[in-house]
């Protein structure tokens, strides 16, 4: 197992990150490029080495990812959608170039989105989703505009969704999944309104996604998966419930998945790395304050020392 080969996953973001340009991976990913930026840069950065990128030339490229009606695509020229503007949004609060955002355009757009019942559509094509939710909340926090759209329908809507397992869904009625409680969740810390979470109940069914080797699933009867490490750990943090599960098994599943030859970090041992899950395992050890990584807040999704500069101005 041994340690987190923090040098290798640096090399691979970065030779991820250059491969993009050009190879076939690239063009049929090429919509993932916002979210993939998102996840390269913020695990460069909880590893403390975000200064190898160019700022500038991300900063550059992410401007001309936005679409008139305000909203960020996931490459030039692409549609839209919300998923992609919380990406945006994300790497340039980590970035510290949330100054060059017309925030009223940014917002309006996220506004334009909440349905009456107080739901979020993905773009203008109407996916409803808790996803939208947890997105649009944690933009237009980060953005300092929560006061533009109707909270109290956007709250009711997310606990619409919840269900007798203490869990949430995508939907009203939607089987519960680790995504989607971390969604509902996080946006209901980001509102303030954790007390309407029966933690207990919820702690329970999140404490039992882990299994024998350490690592956590989405589901009852599902494989585990790095990527849970993120979701269900962020959940179990935000509701106080965190002692729940094993911190040093799961520590040692994730360390367990990596790659350490040619770096990054896979869902389940032996299987292939990817970005997505690379995040996932360096961020899941940021909660399990493993050393010489930096604490990402499980609400934002960002480092905390980002969060801090944006809500405390330091
Ligand atoms: C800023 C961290 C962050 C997130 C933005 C996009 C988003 C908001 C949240 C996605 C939440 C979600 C639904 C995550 C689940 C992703 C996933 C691993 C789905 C796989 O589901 P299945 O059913 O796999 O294919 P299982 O593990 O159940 O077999
Ligand atoms: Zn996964």
């Amino acid at each position: 197992m041994g340690e987190l080969a923090v040098d290798k996953h640096v090399k691979y973001i970065l030779s991820v990150q250059k491969k993009r340009k050009d190879s076939f991976e690239a063009v049929v990913m090429e919509h993932l490029t916002m979210n993939g930026a998102y996840w390269g840069l913020t695990t460069l950065d909880l590893l403390g080495k975000l200064d190898v990128v160019d700022s500038e030339e991300i900063t550059e490229w992410i401007i001309q990812c936005q679409h008139e009606s305000g909203g960020f695509a996931g490459n030039i020229g692409h549609d839209p959608h919300i998923l992609y503007t919380l990406s945006a949004v994300q790497v340039l609060a980590l970035l510290d170039k949330l100054n060059v955002l017309d925030v009223d355009k940014v917002s309006n757009y996220i506004v334009g989105l909440q349905n009456e019942d107080g739901s979020f559509s993905g773009d203008m094509w109407g996916e409803v989703d808790t996803r939208f939710s947890y997105i649009a909340l944690c933009c237009l926090s980060l953005l300092h505009r929560l006061d533009k759209i109707n909270m109290e329908k956007a709250v009711n809507y997310i606990l619409s969704c919840k269900n007798v397992d203490g869990g949430f869904g995508c939907i009203p009625g939607g089987e519960s999944h680790a995504g989607q409680i971390f969604c509902c969740v996080g946006a209901l810390a980001i509102t303030g309104s954790l007390h309407l979470v029966d933690k207990d109940l919820l702690g329970w069914w999140l404490c039992e996604r882990q299994v024998k080797s350490g690592g956590l699933n989405g589901r009852p009867e599902k494989l585990p998966d790095v990527c849970y490490s993120w979701w269900v750990l962020s959940s179990l943090i935000m509701i106080d419930r965190v002692h729940w599960i094993n911190k040093e098994k799961l520590v040692k599943f994730i360390l367990n998945c990596q790659d350490k030859d040619n770096g990054g970090i896979s869902d389940r041992p032996d299987d292939a790395v990817d970005v997505f899950h690379t995040y996932f395992g360096v961020a899941g050890l940021s909660l399990l304050e493993y050393p010489g990584v930096k604490a990402i807040d499980p609400a934002y999704a960002l480092p905390v020392d980002v969060v801090n500069r944006i809500f405390l101005g330091r």
